[in-house]
């Protein structure tokens, strides 16, 4: 019996899991504080709120792996951030450790990374450079993932995902685009891998203007197979090309609008 805990189901990337890891496991204990009633063969659900420790443990007993994908997605409030995030997060490594689960898939992101310049190759010793409270707390997440390796011995990819959408918005998602069927297939190998360690996996599909290199992630097997340049004509991508300036900050970095959008605490 393999059984795999998806956190964050009724989400974006929940929903596009659901269908993409469809008959992969035995059973997809699907998660989340908002309920999911179509539930399909092979998949059960289990109403919880990540930042309640007790709650989070219980919901991970006879669990073989676990997908973290619950939580505040984009820029928040230092509360949100704080209970959906930083207390999520480390219940859910918590809730791991205590009922033995092995193996987690950390759903990290690009704005860990997000003051770099769209110049820079980013690789396996790139600095974090957050451009949210939002990054920070998946720096939070990713250090706390090498703790309980280090100390545990739960292993963990911590995927830094670019954007994963069915559609390209905007020219910085030609860089930062992960298509659905890749991410799954990232997961697949992470639980599929003999060894997985704590590994950083930078979560973007085979794009053709690259701002990262997986070299040192190529033992798990990982290969995207798709890539967003076959949308690359599309005419609102070229109009946006035509309009933009290199010194706009959501333009220099690769965290985009995020390096410019809140600081929300600020009265
Ligand atoms: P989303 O906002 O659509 O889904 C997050 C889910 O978490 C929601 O269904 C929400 O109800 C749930 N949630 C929020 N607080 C909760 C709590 N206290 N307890 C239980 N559930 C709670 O976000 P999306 O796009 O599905 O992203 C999923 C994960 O992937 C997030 O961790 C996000 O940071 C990460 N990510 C997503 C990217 C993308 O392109 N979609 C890019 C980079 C990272
Ligand atoms: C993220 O981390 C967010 O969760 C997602 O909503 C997008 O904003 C994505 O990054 C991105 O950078 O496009």
């Amino acid at each position: 019996m393999k059984r795999i805990l998806l956190t964050g189901a009724a989400g974006n990337l929940g929903k596009a899991l659901r269908k993409q890891l469809a008959g992969w496991v035995d059973e997809l204990r699907l998660s989340d504080i908002v309920p999911i009633e179509d539930l399909q063969e092979g998949e059960s659900f289990a109403h919880c709120d990540l930042s309640d420790l007790a709650s989070v443990i219980e919901l991970a007993k006879d669990c073989d792996g676990i997908i973290h994908a619950g939580g505040q997605s984009i820029e928040g409030t230092w509360d949100n951030i704080l209970d959906r995030n930083i207390k999520g997060t480390y219940n859910v490594y918590e809730a791991a450790r205590q009922q033995g689960v092995k193996r987690v898939f950390f759903t990290s992101s690009n704005h860990l990374v997000g003051f770099h310049d769209r110049e820079t190759l980013l690789d396996e010793d790139s600095q974090m450079r957050p451009d949210s409270l939002y990054g920070v707390s998946k720096g939070f997440g990713e250090v706390l993932a090498r703790y309980y390796y280090d100390k545990f011995g739960i292993e963990s990819t911590l995927a830094r995902i670019g954007s994963c959408f069915p559609e390209i918005a905007n020219r910085r998602m030609l860089s930062t685009w992960l298509s659905e069927r890749d991410l799954a297939d990232l997961i697949k190998a992470t639980f599929d891998a003999d060894r997985l360690g704590c590994t950083m996996v930078y979560a973007v599909s085979n794009n053709k203007a690259k701002w990262c290199d997986n070299k040192h992630a190529s033992f798990i097997g990982w290969q995207p197979q798709d890539s967003s340049e076959p949308f690359a004509n599309q005419p609102h991508l070229i109009e946006e090309g035509k309009t933009n300036d290199p010194n706009d900050p959501a333009i220099r970095y690769q965290g985009g609008a995020f390096v410019t959008a809140g600081h929300f605490d600020d009265k």
